[in-house]
């Protein structure tokens, strides 16, 4: 009867890194999926994560079921993180947060209430994006459209395109934006360029969809990386913002996340939260309370919390470090004169190289180095000690 399954295509991003398991060279560097590692390249657990978790064994806390819409201390520190606790929207009652299954669940549970509640309505995501977004939108049944992002002559970003596109989609369209640290590009608009795109919208009477993965972790800033979707939420806007831990506290596996409706009144608050809590209980009853209790515990402990902050920046700074390496040893092996210092105004985990996929595959092929097909290299997977071998890499790659 299972005669008729036809076998599926393997994740374009976590796919790579089962490729990189299986190679035997020594000097293979998995720079695929964005998941921080350290100098020694191996993986890191957070120290305040460490002692949220003993905090929690000394507590004796117990593993009884959350309710649907997940741990209340959780729900209460995230929205304060994402808009500040002394934000009046918070204050007059008009954010619905629901704990979702890290940024991805907490996407899926938006995209539901977009099908449910708009049906027809289009979601505008950015070309490109991260690939997941069109998966979690195609299994919701919700209809997608692209708006032109990246603007490959300039390695930058293409923004009267953007802003055209946008301004083209039928009235009432949902515009998906990525609060911080574009995935896979590394581009972001500046402080100017949000407020356009925030006059946009709301000409066109669209409701902004916020993907924030890397609050904290773009800039070193929390407050910083949060400033797009405050900007938004300062103009009075209705808007969805989703949520993940996963970058930021090392929670990668935890899958710890939020969905923040931030509605017209507290009313339309209190309904949309038991909309969305009647979507989340035929699909998995209640989410996981492990990563949620972490989370709490973090940013609930004033020690703990600047603690945090402290860990943060050395992971954001770290990535940094091997950026600036990464340009240097580039634009000192690279004799042809060409300008590379596009990677050094891209933020966050990634650099996107320009590469195409014929030169990505000379990448693995030729020098075992795993990443994806559009080019995008995870600088969270790369030490100061190999940036010379990368360049190397790059260089023949880009060339040859
Ligand atoms: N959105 C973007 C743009 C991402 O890069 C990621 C990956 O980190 C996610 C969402 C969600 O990841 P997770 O489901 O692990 O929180
Ligand atoms: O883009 C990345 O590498 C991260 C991790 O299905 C990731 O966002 C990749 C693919 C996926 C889930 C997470």
């Amino acid at each position: 009867r299972f005669e008729g399954v036809t076998m599926a295509p393997p994740d374009p991003i976590l796919g790579v890194s089962e490729a990189f398991k299986a190679d035997t060279d020594a000097a293979k560097l998995n720079l695929g999926v964005g998941a921080y590692r350290t100098e020694e390249l191996q993986p890191y657990v957070l120290n305040v994560v460490k002692k949220a978790e003993n905090l929690m064994l000394e507590r004796g806390e117990t593993k009884e079921y959350l309710p649907i819409e997940g741990l209340a201390a959780f729900n209460k520190v995230t929205a304060e993180l994402l808009f500040g606790a002394g934000n009046p929207i918070i204050q007059q009652g008009r954010v619905a947060t629901v704990q979702g299954l890290s940024g991805t669940g907490s996407l899926r549970l938006a995209a539901a209430l977009i099908e449910r509640y708009f049906p027809g309505a289009k979601v505008l995501i950015s070309s490109p994006t991260w690939g997941n977004h069109k998966n979690i939108f195609n299994d919701s049944r919700v209809p997608w459209s692209e708006y032109r992002y990246y603007d490959p002559k300039t390695v930058g970003l293409d923004f009267d395109g953007m802003l055209s596109d946008i301004k083209a989609a039928p009235d009432g369209s949902f515009v998906l934006l990525h609060g911080c640290a574009h995935n896979p590009t590394g581009i972001d608009p500046t402080p100017e360029q949000w407020e356009k795109i925030a006059d946009v919208i709301q000409e066109k009477n669209h409701i902004p969809f916020f993907d924030v993965a890397y609050q904290g972790f773009a800039s070193g800033s929390l407050d910083e990386d949060a400033s797009s979707v405050r900007l938004f939420a300062a103009r009075g806007m209705e808007l969805l913002v989703a949520q993940s831990y996963s970058k930021n506290l090392g929670l990668y596996a935890e899958r710890i996340g939020a969905i923040n409706v931030v509605c017209s009144s507290s009313d339309v608050a209190a309904r949309v939260k038991s909309q969305l809590k009647k979507i989340a209980r035929p699909m998995y009853s209640n989410p996981p309370i492990h990563g949620a209790r972490i989370v709490a515990n973090v940013v609930g402990d004033p020690t703990l919390f600047n603690e945090w902050k402290q860990e943060m920046e050395l992971m954001a700074g770290r990535i940094k470090n091997v950026r600036q390496k990464l340009f240097d040893s580039l634009s000192a092996k690279d004799k042809s004169g060409k300008d590379w210092s596009f990677i050094l105004k891209q933020i966050g985990m990634f650099s996107f190289t320009g590469l195409n996929k014929a030169q990505s595959d000379n990448m693995t092929d030729k020098w075992h180095v795993y990443m994806t097909k559009d080019g995008r290299i995870s600088l969270a997977g790369l030490s100061l000690a190999k940036c010379e071998y990368l360049a190397d890499a790059i260089i023949d790659s880009f060339y040859n």
